[in-house]
């Protein structure tokens, strides 16, 4: 049985990405930080009774700042797959906690692959890079295309790219880097705009909100469905060499165009409810990012199954569903005022 070890496993892609290997019969172990509060949420269908006697899917605490809870873990599992998708992983929120953002993004990456060859294993390596690395460099960007980061997040995730190929080149580690453009799910954390959206449109649509803040309408981005991407990261560590790949649908959509289509979904005309908050702004924006996935297609075999219309109105009938079982189970539930629409990001 395949043994793989994810960090970020709590987060939006780790779920999709054990679903994924579990179906494959995988034992998947992850990396769980300690919380003051549950964070488990979307892993939690996955949970096995520990005291079963061999569950396929098992949580460790540790941390990327935690050099040795990171050796020992690996140590002790002797993991076949490392899949290393944790991160603050919030770009604007980037600009207020940059130290921590490289501490965790860039020099966590160094500490996993550090342990890695200091305990010899002979596992593959799977780096979450991002299309945030080309920032402002104009699309159609590629694996060829040169990096203009424009966020402590983006700078980050460079140093955290060019040490894994570092590694690969240096010491033979069969280590790739997926970089990833924008994607997203019902699971989405709900400070991203395309998840701020669609859960404006619910509060909306069922008449707890009226309003919707947002910022920049013009950036572009490629999105695809989170759940299509996590097949493309098991495919880079399928293969006999290692690589590095740009994974993306090669459509480029604004926020404006996210916007329109959210709310038409639910039968509203978004120019009644959308303001611009400046707040929003970010000190160095991103404008348009499309991806020349073509590597992956010829070599991967790997093609996106969901169209941008699609995504929305997935995204947009979940938030719905879930804020009418909210609803039923009092307002009460839905954790202060309309949860994160009061948030700063
Ligand atoms: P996410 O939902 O924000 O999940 C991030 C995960 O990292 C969570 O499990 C989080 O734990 C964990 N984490 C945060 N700080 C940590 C620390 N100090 N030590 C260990 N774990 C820590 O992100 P995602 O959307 O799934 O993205 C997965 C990865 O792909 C990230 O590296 C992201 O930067 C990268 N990426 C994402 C996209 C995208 O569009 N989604 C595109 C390109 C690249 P908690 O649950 O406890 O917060
Ligand atoms: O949804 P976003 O916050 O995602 P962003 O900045 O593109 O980053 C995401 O994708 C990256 C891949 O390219 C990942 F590496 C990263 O971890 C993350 O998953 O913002 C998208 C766009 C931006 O141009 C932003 O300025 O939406 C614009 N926007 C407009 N109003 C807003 C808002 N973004 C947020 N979060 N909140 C707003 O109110």
């Amino acid at each position: 049985m395949q043994r793989a070890l994810i960090t970020g496993i709590t987060g939006q892609d780790g779920s999709y990405l054990a679903e994924f290997l579990l179906a494959r019969g995988y034992e998947v172990h992850g990396l769980k930080r300690r919380s003051s509060s549950f964070n488990t949420d979307r892993v939690d269908h996955l949970y096995a009774d520990p005291h079963e006697p061999s569950p396929r899917f098992r949580l460790h605490y540790g941390d990327l700042g935690d050099s040795s809870s990171l050796a020992w873990l690996l140590a002790g599992l002797a993991p076949d797959e490392i899949y290393n998708l944790g991160a603050q992983s919030h770009v604007k929120v980037s600009f207020d906690i940059p130290e921590y953002t490289a501490e965790v993004v860039g020099v966590g990456t160094v500490r996993l692959l550090e342990a890695i060859r200091r305990t010899g294993l002979g596992c593959r390596f799977y780096q979450a890079s991002s299309s945030e690395m080309f920032g402002s460099t104009p699309p159609p960007q590629s694996e060829t295309t040169v990096f203009h980061p424009r966020s402590p997040y983006a700078c980050a995730k460079v140093f955290a790219h060019q040490a894994t190929v570092n590694y690969r080149e240096s010491y033979g580690l069969h280590a790739s880097c997926g970089i990833l453009f924008n994607h997203e799910s019902p699971r989405r954390g709900e400070t991203f705009v395309t998840r701020k959206i669609t859960r404006a449109v619910a509060q909306i649509h069922l008449g707890a909100e009226d309003k919707l803040y947002l910022g920049n309408l013009e950036a572009r981005r490629d999105w695809g469905f989170a759940g299509d991407y996590v097949e493309a990261m098991w495919k880079m560590l399928q293969q006999e060499e290692p690589g590095d790949y740009v994974i993306g649908t090669g459509e480029s959509h604004s926020v404006r165009e996210f916007v329109e289509a959210a709310f038409a979904h639910a039968g509203l005309d978004w120019r009644e409810h959308v303001r611009i908050d400046p707040r929003y702004y970010r000190p160095a924006e991103v404008d348009d990012l499309r991806a020349d996935a073509s590597k992956a297609r010829t070599r991967l075999g790997w093609t996106p199954r969901v169209s941008f219309g699609e995504l929305v109105k997935m995204m947009v009938d979940a938030d719905i569903a879930e804020l009418r079982r909210k609803l039923k189970g009092g307002r009460e539930a839905l954790g202060g005022p309309l949860g994160a629409l009061a948030a700063d990001s």
